[in-house]
């Protein structure tokens, strides 16, 4: 490294990440210390990327999907000034509270904590996998909004991975997908430094990752020595020039660089270095003693390029857009509409009503329409599913499928992948977009991590969850989901809807479109579930409360039945019989605990009273947690097993899910 300015820059990052990890006496100091010199090439010399804007719409990303490592990308940040609605998003006092509580520099980046962190890492392989959404998105958005003369969208994607991350599935899948669709936009480096926590890679992990990647169709490059800048350059170079792969550049590396002991050890992955590694680590870079130096130049020189350029480039990118604005305004619009996550105007327009039907609509088929109603009011709505698009009802007619050939497409095909289907999304949501994925209920464990992930950002895609219960029927007990609805009721901030029929489909899809903060799940029946006729029961706008009175009788009612998706029928069958007998029932449909629970007390209150404890709750799935609305006298109907392999009418009498059961348990609730 013959340039001393950027040998600085380097051992500033260095210094800067052994310092704080020391500060908290926690963290992860030896991989910072391996991939600064990736860092500072990619960032100072190839991004493109405005520090005084990180929000700006056509900002090449970069995603530290080793978030371990988070000091790298706080050091970044700092060092290239980037701001936070003119202050800088990360400061030195930041730094120096490394992994306290309300520092922004967390443990793990987090995407909501700090402006310029593109997602939130840690979970190895989801970076990587977002990241693929995230070219994903550059492409479709060139398609929709650039025009001859006005190349608005052009964006790359650059990525730090680890071996953690290539031993993860998800990573795998994504990159099978991101090869498949050519993703020329994106460039993953992969940090080849052979330890992990427990030591060598050879305990576990010998294959040829570059012949994988080869395999799965990228542009495989290997640069030899993480501190080679000319290789890396050329090796980024060699990025840009490719048209029709993803490239995938190993950089072998050594974990703690110039640590006199540490160095190669997995002892320097997780755990400070220590004074003396320290000191000794800071003569071998000929650097002070002193702790959080900086020198003068360091900032001046990732000004004077990552700066200039990203300065130069963003004013050249809002001068155009002023113009296009008044050749495209609608276009210009819906741009500005998508960086604000809002929807654009008429984005409401002709959704479906289902008339009153006793037979009625298998929930995944009026969800289908009603998507479909949105689709052609919300162009950046889009997705697909994991193989499942003709049993989830989520291809958007007259559109063309996303591929390599044609960027343009709203159908997408994530393959069977549910895992990186859910990162995916998470990454496309992070772009501005508004993306759903989709599949069956049972399976959306495969995609369990990603739920969370989007909760914790903020982030709002759309899951379309169908064959949502026991309905399934003859697939058996390995299709049939039972805790799965419990289950994802317990993520903090994610939102659930499994809506009592078609109409209260349209209303949740409705909701779910102005929550631009939650990713939601909605679960969807296979089979068919009658259409309540509303000028006898109360409207599926109450679905915006996420629980509401469906039907109820003159005066306090003597018991409650609570029911959601297609229980909800049983509860209004049983509320009608009961009435002919003179006992007073009400029926609750819920079909989102998260936005019930969110609703005011008196409200809450209103539809379930607190002295009325007669209480019965119904649904084809775990009894798990449904005391909270039941109480511990009332009954629950649910599942407490798994299923069986049989026709859907054979197997509800056996699961006791028929009409005679709830009002048996109404009745018994009454007689106390
Ligand atoms: C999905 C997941 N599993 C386990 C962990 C815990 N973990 C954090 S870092 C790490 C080892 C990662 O090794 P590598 O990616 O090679 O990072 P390096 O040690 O080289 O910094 C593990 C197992 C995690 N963060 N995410
Ligand atoms: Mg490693």
């Amino acid at each position: 490294m013959s340039d001393s300015i950027a040998l600085k820059c380097i051992n500033t990052i260095r210094t800067l990440s052994m310092d704080a990890v020391q500060a908290a006496n926690s963290g992860h100091p030896g991989t910072p210390m391996a991939m600064a010199p990736v860092a500072y090439e990619t960032w100072n010399h190839h991004m493109r990327y405005d520090p005084e804007a990180p929000e700006w719409p056509n900002r090449d990303r970069f995603v530290l999907s080793i978030g371990h490592a988070s000091m790298l990308l706080y050091s970044m940040l700092h060092l290239t000034q980037t701001k936070d609605d003119g202050e800088l998003s990360i400061n030195i006092e930041d730094i120096k509270s490394f992994r306290q509580l309300h520092s922004k520099c967390a443990g793990h980046p987090e995407s909501h904590v700090a402006a310029g962190i593109e997602t939130t890492t840690g979970p190895l392989g989801q970076g990587a996998a977002n990241s693929v959404g995230m070219a994903i998105s550059s492409k479709w958005q060139a398609e929709y909004f650039n025009k001859p003369d006005y190349e608005l969208f052009n964006y790359d994607v650059y990525v730090i991975a680890g071996d953690g991350c290539m031993m993860e599935g998800v990573t795998s899948e994504a990159a099978s997908l991101a090869g498949h669709l050519k993703l020329s936009n994106l460039c993953w480096f992969y940090d080849n430094n052979k330890i992990t926590i427990e030591g060598e890679t050879k305990l576990a992990f010998t294959e040829d990752v570059g012949a994988r990647f080869k395999g799965y169709g990228w542009n495989v490059l290997h640069v030899e020595d993480a501190n080679d800048l000319d290789a890396l350059s050329e090796a980024l170079d060699s990025f840009k020039s490719n048209n029709d792969a993803p490239t995938f550049i190993v950089v072998d590396s050594h974990i703690a660089w110039g640590a006199p002991t540490k160095q190669d050890t997995h002892d320097a992955h997780g755990s400070p270095l220590g004074e003396d590694e320290i000191a000794g680590t800071k003569e071998a870079y000929g650097w002070t003693h002193e702790t959080w130096h900086v020198p003068e130049e360091v900032p001046a020189h990732f000004n004077n390029n990552i700066g200039a350029r990203g300065a130069t480039a963003r004013a050249a990118w809002e001068s155009k857009f002023a113009e296009y604005k008044s050749e495209f305004p609608e276009l210009a619009g819906h741009l500005e509409c998508m960086q604000a996550n809002k929807l654009p105007e008429g984005w409401d327009a002709n959704l479906p009503e289902f008339e009153a039907d006793p037979k009625g609509v298998a929930g995944r088929s009026a969800s289908g329409k009603v998507l479909n109603a949105l689709a052609k009011n919300i162009p950046w709505l889009l997705g697909g599913s994991a193989d499942l698009a003709p049993s989830t009802k989520t291809l958007l007619d007259g559109e063309s499928d996303f591929c390599a050939e044609d960027y343009s497409g709203r159908n997408f095909h994530f393959g069977v992948r549910e895992h990186a289907m859910g990162s995916i999304i998470n990454g496309m949501a992070l772009s501005k977009m508004r993306p759903y994925g989709a599949g069956f209920l049972i399976f959306s464990d495969y995609s369990r991590a990603t739920f969370r992930l989007g909760a914790i950002m903020g982030i709002a895609p759309i899951y379309i969850f169908t064959h949502d219960s026991i309905g399934v029927g003859e697939d058996g007990p390995t299709h049939q989901p039972i805790e799965h609805l419990a289950s994802l009721r317990a993520i903090p901030g994610l939102s659930l809807f499994r809506p009592g029929d078609a109409n209260e489909i349209t209303e949740a899809w409705k909701v779910v479109l102005q929550n631009n903060h939650q990713p939601t799940v909605f679960a969807f029946t296979r089979q068919d579930m009658p259409v309540f006729d509303r000028s006898k029961y109360n409207s599926a706008e109450g679905v915006a409360n996420g629980g509401y009175v469906l039907a109820d009788s003159e005066g306090d009612p003597d018991v409650i039945l609570i029911g959601s998706g297609s229980e909800v029928s049983l509860c209004v069958d049983a509320h009608e019989q009961l009435k002919e007998e003179g006992i007073k029932a009400r029926v609750v449909s819920m079909p989102s605990w998260d936005l019930f629970e969110s609703q005011s007390q008196e409200y809450r209150e209103s539809v379930l009273p607190p002295n009325i404890t007669a209480r019965v709750a119904v649904e084809m799935a775990s009894t798990f947690g449904w005391e909270r609305y039941v109480g511990m006298t009332g009954a629950i109907i649910g599942m407490r097993s798994y299923g069986a392999s049989a026709p859907l009418k054979d197997m509800l009498p056996y699961f006791g899910f028929t009409l005679e059961k709830v009002v048996e348990a109404a009745k018994g609730q009454l007689a106390g």
